[in-house]
């Protein structure tokens, strides 16, 4: 039987970020990736409205029988994925619980904080997926909308993004937080900046990284790890440009890639 692959999907490129690390932690593992790219940014989406996209782009994805559906993106995690569980005939994973997890481990002061889009915070899903695992663990959160843009612009590293950074998480950084949840695909590009700004106290969590280990974890305990030899052929999809999303991923992944553009699920008048 032909080995299924692993299906993931973000609002666009930033969920690249998890299949960088699903490559490096699994490397005989199919990827076939969707990212909206025409619709995203999710984040200062109604939560409605990523529901409704985030099951289209799950329902195209089903289409090649994949093993397990990861939610790459944090907002689409947050307001969609119960709801893709119970449409799904197989695991679903997203990008919070497993940041949850490693932040409930890795606190001493029981103080944790989570910053991420506008869609992400307005949802809670952090604070229940936390208090879920730790009920009386204290959590301060802050959406930062500034910080997408600024990674979009390749200002990652750029001087002057320090002082839009400091002032985005300042307010969590004035509560006793030993670790802080990156909460969006695209905050480890700020990584550096963020970790000078909050000081050596701080542990900053990477859900992408997070992310594979559950993924790893889930397939091994499911005998469900590919035993093939031979390279696995990964494809990507994207909802725009496919010349621009070519562009982003080879240069993030470091390989060439093969992407189809879908007309769909982009609405069209009938
Ligand atoms: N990084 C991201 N999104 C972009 C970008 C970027 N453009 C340059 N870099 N654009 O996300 C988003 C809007 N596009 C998407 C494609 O279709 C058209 C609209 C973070 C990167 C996630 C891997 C800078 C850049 C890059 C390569 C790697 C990393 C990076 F070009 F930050
Ligand atoms: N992928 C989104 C997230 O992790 C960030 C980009 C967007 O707003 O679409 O929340």
């Amino acid at each position: 039987m032909q080995q299924q692959a692993i299906a993931i999907l973000d609002s666009g490129v930033g969920g690249l970020t998890v299949v960088k690390e699903v490559m490096r932690q699994l490397p005989k593992e199919q990827i076939i990736y969707f990212g909206d790219t025409e619709r995203a940014p999710y984040g200062p989406r109604r939560a409605e409205e990523v529901v409704r996209f985030t099951e289209e782009i799950v329902s195209f994805l089903l289409k090649f029988h994949p093993k397990m559906i990861v939610i790459a993106c944090n907002t689409a995690t947050a307001v969609a994925m119960d709801r893709i569980r119970t449409m799904v005939p197989v695991p679903v994973v997203g990008v919070i619980h497993p940041g949850a997890r490693a932040a409930i481990k890795m606190t001493r002061s029981q103080t944790i904080g989570v910053i991420g889009t506008e869609g992400t915070i307005r949802s809670r899903a952090y604070e229940r997926a936390l208090h879920e695992l730790s009920p009386h663990v204290r959590i301060v959160s802050r959406a930062c909308p500034a910080l997408v843009p600024l990674v979009e612009k390749g200002l990652y590293h750029a001087p002057e993004s320090k002082a839009t950074v400091r002032a985005s998480i300042q307010p969590v950084l004035e509560q006793p937080i030993d670790c802080l949840i990156l909460g969006c695909t695209h905050y480890p590009f700020l990584q550096d900046m963020i970790s000078e700004i909050a000081g050596p106290e701080v542990s900053l969590i990477n859900s992408a990284e997070e992310t594979a280990r559950e993924v790893s974890a889930l397939l091994y305990h499911r005998g469900q790890l590919a035993k093939t030899d031979a390279a696995p052929r990964h494809r990507f999809f994207c909802s725009g440009d496919e010349g621009m999303f070519r562009q982003i991923a080879q240069e993030w992944l470091g390989q060439p890639v093969d992407v189809t553009q879908v007309a769909w699920p982009v609405s069209r008048i009938v």
